[in-house]
């Protein structure tokens, strides 16, 4: 029996971990209490992280689909090779962005994957590249990128020193919280209630938060943006808005815009009283701090770039914006990519729906139109990476079609599943517990200054690549050098570029160290090991290679499993701005144009059902409905509505529902729950496993539906490109 400290990899809160091993099983799975940031604290899916490691339905080795359309296991050269030859001939015959990329939501929780990730986009220089960031967080992206000038300046809620909290679209109670890295949340929020804080929750359905706030309001689903304008109103009207400390730009025409939008004229579109509007904007004025933060189920609606917009405003307005106790910029351990220019939006656009690029991506929506529509430029081979587009895209099913009209298709996956079985190669990553963890994405999301690193805690079996090395070996591919080149050349490669890079910025202090001597000083057992040490020695707490006393190294992780904690965050304006006129730019102009259709739209109410999505507390995504130990009891694919609306259909609980979208149909059975609001029923998200050919046999047996079935990949918000998750309309019927 031995005992490991390591990092939950399953999601955002990054707790840390005690695992006892008995040989190369997983005996017990506790949170570790000496741990400096989770301090013990473990939600039911950490607990069941054996069962994910060793689920029988992972892949032991790479897969080729036949002829006949089975799989047969091949060798890890053999698969290299496949995926060599196939895409280059792609590639050679139909040009560089006949190839795309679609990489999944585990990049942010994984070390191997923003490792390389970008070194494989740079390579297969395609316009094509997609990822969930257009299904999820980049209307955030957008809108601190116009903001902020940097798409990665997302604040997050200083929850341990705030006085008030108001959350929007979000459940951090079940979902451990997004784009905010704050592991044992449930201990936080009391502690904010018992020293005399507040926490307001606005969602559509009374959810686990809300029932453990101070005050719950329901708001149709896809209005915040009109509440959060409300609020705006109202701190300019009862003179609540205070000088900002702060560099900003755009006051005065801020102001003209939330003219439009009094309490009394968007309280009827949102379905929140006017008095409760002005309340929401006094009170969040009237705390010493405070901070808004506002999560999925508003960032994924028809108005998600304005809605992310007006937190921030709201923010910056209460001086809550770069202060202890309101919204702070995260702080990472180690060195970023090195901010580029300015943000700028629709640097190209997509070829067949002329969407614009985001952050060097196309909105994952277009993704089956690009595979689809003939023509030069035509998608014909994908790489997935850690992704399970088929259920994650809005109109999946269509998604789904699209895949079988491919060249080629490789997937980095553990699974054989509902988007994997697509694949012609199928690369499995290794076990979870085989592998390093740091957290490359998610400490820059952190409310503390926090690192921990663990070693793969088992050995991998042998002649089983890293995923490191399966995407190294991705990327020599992506480059012309071939399926045989050594993917340690990679990190060699990059680690170089990184040295020449640092050496060139004025006045540093690696200016006159050889490089070789550098390359000589990194420590680490692997390329990934080296580069991470450069990563963190090159950091704003790094020992710059011995020029800053007492600076971070991989040796200082080494030595602290239970994580390295240099305190809470710190105000980090102006540095962390990098818009041109090195202001925050509070009225940017693709913002404003964008407040004219919000304008446009405020007399339009809808009758009938709106859809809104959720998550739930024992399920991840699409990938954790095979994990027995995790289903049954409240994971369930149900279909939550208002006891109200069930009656007027003549629905009960049990019932199957039809619900009706714009291009598909679901059957599912109904759960009655007052905690809905009327006129609003909810799907979780991840569920419908019933399509042949995967092979997830415990998540067979309770299938589901899948919610994309009933998405529209047509229904955008325009600036991001993000799809309507949540408030599309649907159409409801007993089955
Ligand atoms: N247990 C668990 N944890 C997870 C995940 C999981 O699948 N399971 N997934 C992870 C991922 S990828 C993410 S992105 C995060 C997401 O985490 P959160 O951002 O916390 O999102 P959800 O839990 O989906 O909750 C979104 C809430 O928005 C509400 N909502 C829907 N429409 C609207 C609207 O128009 N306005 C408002 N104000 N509210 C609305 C929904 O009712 C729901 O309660 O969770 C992560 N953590
Ligand atoms: N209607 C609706 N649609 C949604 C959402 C919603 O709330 N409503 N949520 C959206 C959001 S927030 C997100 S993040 C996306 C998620 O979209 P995706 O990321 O595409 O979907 P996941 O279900 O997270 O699938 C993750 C995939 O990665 C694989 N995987 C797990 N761990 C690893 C690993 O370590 N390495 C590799 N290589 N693969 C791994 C899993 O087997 C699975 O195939 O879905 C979006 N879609
Ligand atoms: S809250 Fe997230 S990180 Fe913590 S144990 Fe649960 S799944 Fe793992
Ligand atoms: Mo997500």
């Amino acid at each position: 029996m031995r005992r490991v400290h390591r990092t939950c990899p399953l999601c955002e809160a990054t707790c840390g971990l005690a695992v006892d091993l008995d040989g190369e099983r997983v005996a017990k799975v506790r949170g570790n209490a000496a741990d400096r940031f989770s301090r013990g604290y473990l939600c039911p899916k950490g607990a069941a992280l054996a069962h994910f490691d060793e689920d029988p339905d992972r892949l032991d080795g790479p897969l080729r689909r036949t002829g006949s359309g089975d799989f047969e296991p091949i060798g890890w050269d053999e698969a290299f090779d496949e995926v060599d030859r196939r895409l280059a001939a792609v590639s050679k015959r139909h040009g560089r962005d006949s190839v795309a990329l679609y990489v999944g939501n585990p990049l942010i929780h994984s070390l191997a994957l923003p490792m390389y990730v970008p070194a494989l986009r740079d390579e297969l220089q395609t316009r094509n590249v997609f990822s969930t960031m257009t299904l999820d967080t980049m209307p955030k992206s957008v809108a601190c990128g116009l903001m902020f000038g940097d798409p990665l300046a997302i604040p997050v809620p200083d929850i341990d020193r705030t006085d008030h909290l108001l959350l929007l679209g979000a459940n951090p109670l079940e979902s451990n919280g997004s784009l905010w890295t704050v592991p044992d949340l449930p201990r936080r929020l009391k502690a904010l209630r018992a020293r005399g804080g507040r926490l307001v929750v606005v969602d559509p359905r009374r959810t686990r938060t809300a029932a453990a706030a101070d005050q719950h309001v329901f708001v149709r689903p896809g209005t915040d943006a009109y509440l959060l304008f409300g609020l705006v109103h109202t701190l300019w009207a009862e003179g609540l808005v205070g000088e900002s400390a702060l560099p900003v730009r755009g006051m005065a025409e801020l102001r003209q815009l939330a003219q439009a939008f009094p309490p009394d004229v968007v309280a009827e579109v949102c379905g929140v009283p006017p008095d409760i509007i002005r309340s929401l904007a006094r009170e969040l004025a009237a705390a010493p701090t405070g901070a808004v933060y506002a999560r999925l189920g508003t960032c994924t609606t028809e108005f998600g770039t304005l809605t992310s917009w007006l937190v921030e405003v709201l923010n910056v307005l209460t001086g809550n914006l770069d202060r202890p106790g309101g919204a702070m910029f995260g702080q990472p351990l180690h060195a970023l990519r090195p901010p580029g220019e300015p943000f700028r939006l629709g640097r190209w656009r997509s070829r067949v729906r002329n969407l614009p690029e985001t952050m060097g991506e196309l909105p994952t929506a277009t993704l089956a139109d690009e595979i689809i529509t003939p023509g030069p430029g035509q998608v014909r081979a994908l790489i997935t990476i850690a992704g399970n587009v088929v259920l994650a895209a809005p109109n999946g099913d269509r998604v789904d079609d699209a895949l079988r009209g491919l060249d080629f298709m490789v997937s980095v996956d553990p699974y054989l599943n509902e988007t994997t079985r697509h694949a012609d190669v199928i690369l499995p990553p290794p076990r979870l517990l085989q592998a390093p963890h740091y957290d490359v994405v998610l400490g820059m999301r952190a409310i503390r200054r926090f690192a921990r690193y663990s070693r793969p805690a088992l050995p991998l079996p042998p002649d089983r690549p890293s995923e490191a090395e399966i995407l190294a070996r991705l990327v020599q591919i992506a480059s012309g050098a071939g399926c045989r080149a050594d993917p340690r050349a990679v990190d060699e490669s990059l680690i170089d570029k990184t040295l020449r890079a640092a050496a060139r910025a004025p006045d540093s202090p690696l200016r006159a160290r050889s490089r070789a001597e550098l390359h000589g000083l990194l420590i680490g057992e692997n390329g990934l090991e080296r580069r991470l040490d450069l990563m963190l020695r090159l950091g704003p707490f790094g020992d710059l290679f011995g020029s800053r006393r007492a600076g971070l190294t991989l040796q200082t992780l080494l030595d602290e499993p239970d994580g390295v904690d240099l305190g809470p965050l710190q105000p980090r304006v102006p540095a962390v701005l990098r818009t041109s006129s090195g202001c925050i730019e509070l009225c940017p102009e693709p913002i404003v144009s964008d407040v004219a259709r919000l304008r446009s739209r405020l007399p339009v109410l809808r009758n009938g059902f709106v859809l809104v999505g959720h998550r739930q507390l024992r399920s991840l995504n699409s990938w954790s409905h095979n994990v027995p130990a995790l289903t049954g009891g409240s994971n369930r694919c149900t279909l939550q509505m208002n006891g109200d609306d069930a009656r007027r259909l003549g629905l009960g609980t049990g019932d199957l529902a039809r619900v009706r979208g714009r291009h598909g149909v679901v059957e599912v059975p109904v759960e009655l729950s007052a905690d809905v609001m009327t006129g609003v029923v909810s799907l979780p998200y991840g569920w419908g496993h019933g399509r042949t050919g995967a092979r997830l046999r415990t998540a067979a047996k309770s299938p589901g539906v899948s919610i994309n079935s009933l998405t529209d990949h047509l229904s955008l918000d325009p600036l991001s490109g993000t799809p309507v998750f949540n408030g599309l309309p649907v159409d409801v019927t007993p089955a």
